[in-house]
């Protein structure tokens, strides 16, 4: 492998800490898809050592991996194209994740805001792994030289930090090894927000179901979190800049952009002093005909989990056979010994 000589290549993932939302599908999933084809290499994970960061139980650890390897294949990832697995059954991940653990810098971490968010009041008492979660992240990338990562607007300050480690290390030890790895964050719905407040992200694990859409439910309970989602008295604006103060209302308009893959300002000028007796209903028919779909495939791929283990244990083999050359040159270059 030369130096400096980089593919391009395009690696993301998700953890497997719960239901897949609407936020995953579309700040991520929905994107994926559309990268596949000529122009990358394209290798999608399912993060299960970024996930028991918190705890997990084993029992539903496995299943929800199994779940997001679904929803990913349901949604149109192929994995012939693509390199689908679970992070896992790769240990150039976590042995790459050592080496940057000592590259990274202490003062870097302290600033990740994902970490204080999750943290909270609680910074003493959450696992070591969960502060070092980024440089997890960046082995993640590292670890195939990838050069652009598509992720929603809240991972974007762990892919700079991936470049801060990428630079130090090159610096450091005086070579080209790894790539600046470049954010993709594109599309109207880079951030989907919670149906309950429009401040918060949707999240897996957030308290309520109402607050998230998950690409499980059914058209009733699509249809039922839409209509019942926060709003305002207001009706719709004729211009985006109209829905500057009013993150619930622009939420539910990115939404529909993100699934009826037009502009936000399209939206706004198709639906302009629509009141929310019209546009939701309208949303909700959109989703379920999206979402629809993608459920009912998930539902089939998990009747068969020994079908979903062959496809990940493929994607295994295709994955190591990429990280492994890149492990050991990182060995050589820091300079530990291998001698077998
Ligand atoms: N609300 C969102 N809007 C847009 N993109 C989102 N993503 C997650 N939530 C949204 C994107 O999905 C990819 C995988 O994320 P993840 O599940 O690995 O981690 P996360 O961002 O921490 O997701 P959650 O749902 O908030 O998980 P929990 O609650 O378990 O911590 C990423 O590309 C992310 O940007």
């Amino acid at each position: 492998m030369t130096d400096a000589a980089f593919t391009p290549r395009v690696f993301s993932g998700i953890k497997p800490s719960g239901n897949l939302t609407l936020g995953n599908y579309l700040g991520a999933i929905k994107r994926w898809v559309g990268m596949q084809g000529p122009d990358f290499e394209t290798i999608y994970c399912v993060v299960d050592l970024h996930a028991i960061t918190v705890w997990q139980d084993p029992a539903t650890l496995a299943d929800a991996t199994r779940e997001v390897a679904a929803g990913m294949l349901a949604s149109g990832i192929d994995p012939e194209t693509s390199i689908l697995f679970n992070q896992s059954q790769v240990p150039a991940h976590a042995e790459l994740a050592w080496i940057f653990n000592c590259v990274a810098r202490v003062g870097w971490m302290n600033r990740m805001t994902q970490f204080k968010d999750k943290a909270g009041k609680n910074t003493e008492k959450v696992s070591l792994g969960l502060y070092a979660y980024p440089a997890l992240m960046a082995a993640d990338i590292l670890a195939y030289h990838a050069t652009h990562v598509p992720v929603g607007e809240d991972q974007k300050q762990h892919v700079e930090l991936t470049r801060d480690i990428a630079a130090k290390f090159n610096h450091d030890f005086k070579v080209e090894f790894f790539p600046l790895t470049n954010p993709v964050i594109e599309g109207p719905a880079t951030r989907v927000m919670n149906l309950r407040d429009g401040t918060k992200k949707m999240s897996k694990s957030g308290e309520s179901d109402m607050e998230r859409i998950n690409m499980t439910d059914d058209a009733d309970t699509i249809s039922r979190k839409l209509k019942k989602a926060r709003t305002d008295p207001e009706p719709l604006p004729d211009t985006l800049d109209g829905l500057k103060n009013r993150p619930e209302a622009r939420n539910l308009v990115d939404i529909y952009a993100g699934l009826a893959e037009v502009t936000s300002d399209a939206v706004i000028a198709e639906y302009a002093g629509a009141g929310w007796g019209r546009f939701k209903p309208a949303l909700a028919d959109l989703a379920v005909e999206k979402l629809g779909p993608i459920s009912s495939e998930m539902s089939r791929l998990m009747a068969d989990p020994a079908e979903i283990d062959r496809v990940l244990a493929n994607g295994a083999d295709r994955a190591e056979a990429i990280a492994q050359p890149i492990l050991k040159r990182t060995y050589d270059i820091v300079g530990l010994v291998r001698s077998r």
